[in-house]
């Protein structure tokens, strides 16, 4: 069979000869490539030249955003309106739309004048960020920053063009011919809420907008959803065969009843209409899917692609195929950090794929692929290994046997937790529930009622504020709430202690201590940082917030200016965890260090990456990192 036919028989859920390997390698290729250092005999050339020298299936899901046809391609990607070679369609902005367009050493600024409004966004494609490895945009700038903004962004996707125009798709897939399966990008939301949450607002500020212009959000959502509409009509006729339709679902992001609600309705829809047509949906899920498993199986949706499980997530490989193989095909299976040197060992490696062909055998249903890419600082003998494995072993129907399991010292799984127990403060309860329902409105009066009564302001506030919002952390913790309510929450508590600062002023309640904190250079995620952030701040403590993308000498800086108790420091990359060591060695230089507590976090950190760089503790989620910045500051 060819490795077209074996994946396409895998998606169909039949028995290919062999398991399919289609490894993502265009983010190592550009970091490699362009610090020069790519395999010695590979020294010149492209991703799929290797691909091929090497027998692997060519990885074309993901659109290649640093090879498009034209700048044209992703210019409106802050509106997330896109046409390229693996989109079967084009689009046209309604005529009466000016579009102003300014350029300047990566960042471009685009102003959209309609007639029922001016709105704008910034982009950002740097040649710094391209040597880190990121293959697509950033948006500096989001095109919703307001309830105003949403009815000319609403304008512009009423009056937009689509057409076929599968002409490039058809190229392109004739140049990959039987090495692989080109995904036509449909979009790369799943459905239209989600898109504005992709694309057009900030990923913190959309948990506000959703709450707080949950109207205009629903109505943009419905101007969205013709085009939406209008893509899947144009994708059901066009030659694509498999459809990449939304991606980066993840637990807290897209937590369940939000994905419920708004997103799988939308994949219910373009698997029907495609199915239909014998075409097959594809979800790119790379995130933490453990709350997620019955709600994407049972969505009807064809392929789960980038499927990311444990030791980076919480769900392991075998979970996966037994609870969603009858149903759809994984295409993933290997987490990516299992090809760096620092984060696993040669014997866990090997483990770890002993474990996997045990976990999907008899193998139907499964396409092998490094999740969510193979990473920068991969060594690249372990994907030559991952290869080899999948030609010599992956025969299939698997036999399972010969199983080795993955040894629990390495790749330890952390322990189930228990619920949050809350303590209701019987005097209290209702600024307590005000807390908890996020309701930054009732909460202002209740606190002045409370205050016309005669009671004391530090007692509303410790016992009644401060005790809700620190249930509502371990809530958080549990998995019990999600980012919402934690940002809602949160909120409210700040309107709340605004209120009752005037009369907190004759025994001032002092601020915990002051925390600055920021995501290390390279690195753009936030969602977690910032919800650090709100909850530090939701219990006294007073956070300088640096944003992404820090580099060291802004963090000694600061530092220097603020001289803060404790410096967070986050990070989601495998690659931009170093920078946390550098951060640290230039306080060290500097002389910054004294009292100074260092806090480190973020997804691929642990307890002992910290020891290891000097940082004075981890925490592993917001919560936590309550509690250590508690006692950072008693130590
Ligand atoms: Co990216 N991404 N991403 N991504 N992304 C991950 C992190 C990844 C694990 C996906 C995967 O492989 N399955 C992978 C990293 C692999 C690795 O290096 N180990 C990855 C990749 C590869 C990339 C790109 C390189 C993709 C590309 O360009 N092709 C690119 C990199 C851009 C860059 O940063 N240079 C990229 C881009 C993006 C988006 C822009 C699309 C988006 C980020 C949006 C944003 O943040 N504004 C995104 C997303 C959403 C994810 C996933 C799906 C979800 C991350 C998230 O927000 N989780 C993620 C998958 C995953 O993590 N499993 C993935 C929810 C959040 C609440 O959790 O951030 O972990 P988390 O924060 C927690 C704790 O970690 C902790 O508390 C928080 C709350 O509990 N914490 C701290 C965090 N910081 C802390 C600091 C502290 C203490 C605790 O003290 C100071």
């Amino acid at each position: 069979m060819t490795h077209r036919e074996r994946i396409l028989a895998a998606i169909r859920g039949e028995m290919p000869d062999r398991l399919p390997f289609a490894p993502r390698l265009e983010l190592w290729h550009i970091a490699n490539s362009r610090k020069g250092t790519l395999p010695e005999k590979y020294r010149n050339s492209q991703p799929d030249e290797i691909a091929r020298a090497e027998g692997w299936a060519l990885h074309k899901i993901n659109p290649e955003y640093q090879k498009p046809r034209s700048p044209e391609d992703f210019l409106h990607w802050g509106l997330g309106i896109m046409s390229c070679k693996e989109t079967v369609y084009g689009y046209q902005m309604p005529g009466d739309v000016d579009v102003e367009v300014e350029s300047h050493e990566g960042e471009t600024k685009i102003v959209y004048h309609t007639p029922v409004g001016t709105v704008s966004s910034t982009v950002v494609n740097t040649e710094e960020m391209r040597r880190s490895g990121v293959s697509n945009f950033w948006v500096k700038e989001h095109v919703l920053k307001e309830a105003k903004d949403y009815r000319p962004v609403g304008y512009i996707y009423q009056n937009l063009k689509l057409f076929p125009d599968p002409q490039d798709f058809l190229k392109w897939r004739s140049e990959i011919g039987e090495d692989g399966v080109p995904f036509s990008l449909a979009c790369r939301s799943a459905s239209p809420v989600h898109h504005i949450q992709k694309h057009m607002v900030d990923a913190t500020d959309f948990f506000y907008q959703y709450h707080d212009n949950a109207k205009e959000m629903q109505g943009l959502a419905e101007s969205i959803s013709h085009f939406f509409e209008r893509v899947l009509a144009l994708v059901a006729d066009s030659p694509a065969e498999v459809v990449f339709w939304g991606a980066n679902f993840d637990d807290m992001i897209t937590y369940p009843s939000y994905f419920s609600k708004e997103i799988r309705p939308w994949i219910e829809r373009a698997a029907g209409v495609l199915g239909a047509k014998g075409k097959f949906v594809s979800c790119h899920c790379d995130g933490e899917n453990q709350g997620l498993m019955d709600l994407i199986r049972d969505s009807g949706v064809h392929v789960a692609e980038a499927v990311c499980p444990w030791p980076m997530t919480k769900v392991k490989i075998d979970d996966y195929y037994r609870r969603w193989t009858d149903k759809l095909t994984i295409f993933g299976g290997i987490p990516s950090i299992l090809l760096l040197k620092e984060s696993t060992s040669e014997e866990s490696f090997e483990e770890y794929l002993d474990s996997l062909f045990e976990a999907i055998a008899p193998g139907r249903r499964m396409i092998l692929g490094v999740a969510d890419s193979v990473p920068p600082a991969a060594v690249y003998e372990r994907i030559v290994r991952i290869g080899e494995r999948a030609a010599k072993e992956g025969r299939l129907p698997l036999k399972a046997g010969g199983y080795r399991p993955v040894s629990g010292s390495q790749l330890a799984q952390p322990a189930p937790r228990e619920k949050a127990r809350l303590v209701w403060d019987k005097e209290f309860k209702i600024i307590q529930k005000d807390v908890f329902e996020g309701d930054q409105e009732a909460i202002k009066g209740h606190i002045a009622d409370f205050l016309a009564k005669g009671m004391k302001a530090e007692d509303i506030l410790k016992r009644g504020l401060l005790t809700a919002m620190e249930a509502i952390g371990e809530r958080f913790k549990t998995g019990e709430v999600f980012i919402p309510e934690v940002l809602l929450s949160a909120r409210a508590m700040n309107e709340a202690t605004a209120a009752l600062e005037p009369y907190l002023s004759s025994s001032k309640v002092e601020a915990k201590g002051r925390v600055l904190i920021g995501t290390v250079k390279g690195d753009l995620h936030d969602i977690g940082k910032n919800l650090v952030v709100t909850m530090l701040r939701g219990v006294g403590f007073e956070v300088h917030d640096l944003g992404i993308n820090v580099e060291a000498d802004v963090f000694t800086r600061e530092v220097e200016r603020l001289k803060p108790d404790i410096l967070g420091l986050s990070a989601l990359l495998t690659t931009t965890m170093p920078q946390m060591k550098i951060v640290i060695e230039a306080l060290n230089k500097r002389g910054l260090r004294g009292p100074l507590k260092i806090m480190v976090g973020g997804a691929p950190v642990n307890e002992k990456f910290a020891r290891d760089i000097g940082a004075d503790g981890y925490a592993p989620d917001g919560a936590e990192g309550i509690t250590l910045a508690r006692k950072m500051m008693v130590s």
